[in-house]
């Protein structure tokens, strides 16, 4: 029935507790084995690959998932066979029919345990890093494997032969460095005419000297730059005293993970020896000379088409006396550093069984892994085996995710979208499932190095992807525990969450609330905001700390609200002044306009929509002042209403997070509309027709079988690289038309 390509049925997912791994003609079904045998591919079959994974970028450069969603339809779809509630109204009955069409499409996506697997792609230097680890190491990827990223790697060049930081952006010198490298890593030779282009912009915009200071990083790795271009990362600071302000354990835990692996490799000038391809990569990717190169004067080169985040003076000075530093250090205090530096790498490893909390520091870790232990250490396998766990496979090739998965998060939205009508109840089976999943996801133990590593207490949180990532998340936790609420408000499953594990999470999301009211995201805030003057990273803002976010904190205040109602008796005042802060923090963040910024997606409807959300469910409640609330309400609709495009729907560009003003997309986007609906009837706005121009819109773009087509990019970090939520073109328009069944049509 659906148009399935030769070769993307060689490639098959397989799951196990929400571990995910493409496997190539696999004879197993179970993980571990599969990662044991090598795949066989003919040349016939790596032609086919290229016939089969051609992908337009032109037309949307954003995949849709279809390797993965064809195979899990394919075969079995079936339209929904229950009884569909009737309405005399022929309009609601489209919504009715709407919904239950695309719901039932999505159970369809849902894996044996419980959680939707996803593309969650998006960025472009991530794979680079994780075929540095391959290559130094002597470790490659399976043929298959390598075709595949090729595919993908050829499908994301540019009109100009350059690569952007992400798939939507423009030419970088970060994104085409690290493609071309890695297409010479996988093979490429250099005649191809796509690599002669793409040095054609490289060379036109200065050549590799202008790369961001990962870049740099990187390529000192590849004995490409010369380490001594590159500023100090002072490994000594991570012996500081704790109470200093600046002491790294403060740091955004994602910062903190990532130069910590860097500060190694960095200390120990890790570097690949040269070779043929080395000495020729070093002709290619410079305009100059590579000898001829004065390094130290490369420290802060950085190419316009990438500089971001300006460095601050105070970054300027510090980096004046780490690198002076750096030319005397004393090697005892310099070992002493490291001997830490390789004790913390080796915690987190254990804490996250080698996933790690995200794909940057993967990567690196394997490379200080390899170097400390070698090749043939147990320690290093266990990172080879936990590659493939960041691998996925869509119709334009194979990439490297942003995480090991975004499950537990998808899952959580897509219970409570289900269930806001009565409409869920028809699949009470998905239901069980992924209850079944939110069940097995909440942690239930501390690592015995918690403390010792500065980790936050989990017991009772959520994570975002995997209870084996085991990185606790504060709105992943809120997520978590709102949708056990509303399964168990639903009544249509024995709840196997107990009273003292919601407890638990209770604590855990209080725990997380910070002085001003808000919520971060991993981690309290910890150090103050002025760290961020030495963000050394050029290409991305607000990473040095944890900052608290409007959407994290109406996430933890709604699931407050929510487990205040169910259990009215626990920690009653606390909760009380805890709600009351983090509205009063959310109202701080409201713009003029009424628009709230949202931080991870995309992006002034997206947090509107949170924002409102936790606004409108307090109101009447005594948490706040009303007339406060309401006149926040009104601002915010105000806005949305003023956003709705003429055909009724509403979309915002990825340049809305970059430049933090409204970027209006040329056509509507299915994921903003749903936003704004479920913004607007949230606030119970009260025209009802505007409402329904937007629900029109969603119905007139759901596809027969019941699924949406992917759009433009919505997720976002760090300002400035976008990342791919596959599920959300599912989850936000039936959770929107879930809305607007509850509202409007059910009896
Ligand atoms: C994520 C993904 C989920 C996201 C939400 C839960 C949606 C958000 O509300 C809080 C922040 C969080 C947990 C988040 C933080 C940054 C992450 C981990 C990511 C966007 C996924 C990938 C990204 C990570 C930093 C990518 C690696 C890049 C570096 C700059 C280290």
């Amino acid at each position: 029935m659906l148009n399935v390509k030769k070769s993307w049925k060689h490639w098959q997912l397989l799951t196990e507790k929400g571990r995910h791994i493409w496997a190539f003609k696999s004879k197993s079904n179970n993980i571990s084995q599969h990662l044991q045998h090598a795949e066989d591919i003919s040349n016939e079959e790596i032609k086919q690959f290229v016939e089969d994974f051609k992908f337009d970028k032109f037309s949307n450069p954003n995949s849709g998932d279809k390797v993965f969603r064809h195979a899990a339809i394919n075969s079995k779809f079936q339209a929904f066979a229950g009884k569909i509630p009737q309405s005399e109204d022929p309009e609601h009955q489209k919504v009715t029919n709407a919904l239950i069409n695309g719901m039932n499409y999505f159970t369809y996506l849902q894996s044996d345990e419980g959680h939707w697997p996803g593309d969650y792609g998006g960025p472009l230097f991530l794979l680079p890093g994780l075929l540095i680890a391959s290559y130094i190491s002597g470790t490659p990827f399976p043929k298959a494997h390598q075709e595949m990223m090729k595919i993908y790697l050829f499908n994301h060049q540019n009109k100009d032969a350059g690569w952007g930081m992400h798939i939507e952006g423009e030419s970088t010198m970060f994104g085409t460095v690290m493609q071309y490298v890695s297409l010479r890593i996988l093979g490429v030779d250099k005649n191809d005419e796509r690599l002669i282009k793409a040095r054609a912009w490289i060379s036109d915009h200065g050549g590799a000297v202008g790369i961001p200071s990962w870049g740099k990083f990187y390529l000192s790795i590849l004995n490409l730059y010369a380490w001594e271009g590159f500023n100090s990362l002072f490994p000594e600071m991570w012996l500081f005293p704790k109470w200093l302000p600046f002491h790294p354990w403060r740091y955004w835990c994602h910062s903190r993970m990532v130069y910590l692996p860097m500060a190694y490799c960095y200390a120990e000038r890790i570097k690949i020896p040269e070779n043929e391809l080395i000495l020729s990569l070093r002709e290619e990717i410079y305009i100059e000379a590579f000898d001829a190169i004065n390094w130290s004067k490369q420290r802060n080169t950085v190419c316009e088409k990438d500089a971001y985040t300006i460095p601050s003076p105070v970054l300027k000075w510090m980096n004046f006396f780490t690198n002076t530093y750096e030319k005397m250090q004393c090697p005892w205090i310099r070992k002493r550093a490291l001997a830490y530096i390789l004790k913390y790498l080796n915690a987190e490893d254990a804490q996250t069984d080698y996933i790690n909390i995200g794909p940057v520091n993967k990567a690196i870790n394997s490379i200080c892994i390899w170097h400390a232990y070698g090749k043939d250490s147990v320690q290093f396998k266990k990172h080879v085996a936990r590659w493939y766990d960041y691998l996925w496979v869509a119709e334009d090739g194979m990439k490297m995710s942003g995480y090991n998965g975004s499950q537990l998060w998808d899952t959580a939205f897509a219970t409570r979208a289900m269930l806001e009508s009565d409409l869920g109840k028809l699949f009470a089976g998905t239901i069980a499932k992924s209850y079944q999943f939110i069940d097995h996801s909440q942690i239930a133990v501390e690592h015995s190095t918690h403390a010792e590593f500065f980790r936050h207490p989990m017991i009772g949180s959520w994570p975002f992807s995997t209870a084996e990532n085991g990185w606790p998340v504060a709105d992943c936790t809120a997520e978590g525990l709102s949708a056990t609420l509303a399964v168990h408000h639903s009544r249509l499953i024995v709840p196997l969450i107990d009273e003292a594990r919601i407890k638990q999470a209770i604590d855990v999301i209080l725990s997380y609330q910070n002085s001003d009211g808000g919520w971060a995201t991993y981690e309290l805030s910890r150090a103050p905001k002025w760290l961020e003057k030495l963000n050394p990273s050029e290409v991305f803002a607000d990473i040095m700390i944890d900052y608290s976010w409007t959407e994290c904190t109406a996430a933890c205040v709604i699931s407050l609200l929510e487990a205040r109602e169910a259990y009215p008796d626990y920690k009653n005042s606390e909760i009380h002044r805890a709600i009351g802060a983090g509205l009063r923090f959310i109202l701080e963040q409201q713009k003029g306009d009424g628009s709230w910024y949202g931080g991870w997606a995309v992006c002034f409807t997206y947090a509107t929509w949170f924002g409102v959300e936790a606004i409108s469910k307090a109101m009447g409640k005594g948490f706040y002042n009303d007339t406060v609330l309401a006149g926040s309400l009104k601002k915010a609709c105000e806005f949305l209403v003023g956003k709705q495009k003429v055909d009724g729907g509403w979309g915002e560009t990825f340049e809305s997070c970059s430049k933090l003003v409204y970027t209006e997309a040329k056509k509507s986007q299915v994921v903003n509309t749903a936003w704004a609906l479920l913004g607007l009837m949230a606030a119970d706005f009260n025209d009802k027709i505007l409402i329904e121009k937007g629900v029109n819109q969603l119905l007139s773009r759901q596809a027969d079988i019941g699924d949406w087509s992917q759009e433009s990019i919505s997720g976002v970090f760090n300002y400035n690289c976008m990342i791919t939520y596959s599920n959300y073109r599912n989850i936000f328009p039936i959770w929107a038309l879930s809305r607007y069944y509850r509202r409007y049509v059910q009896e």
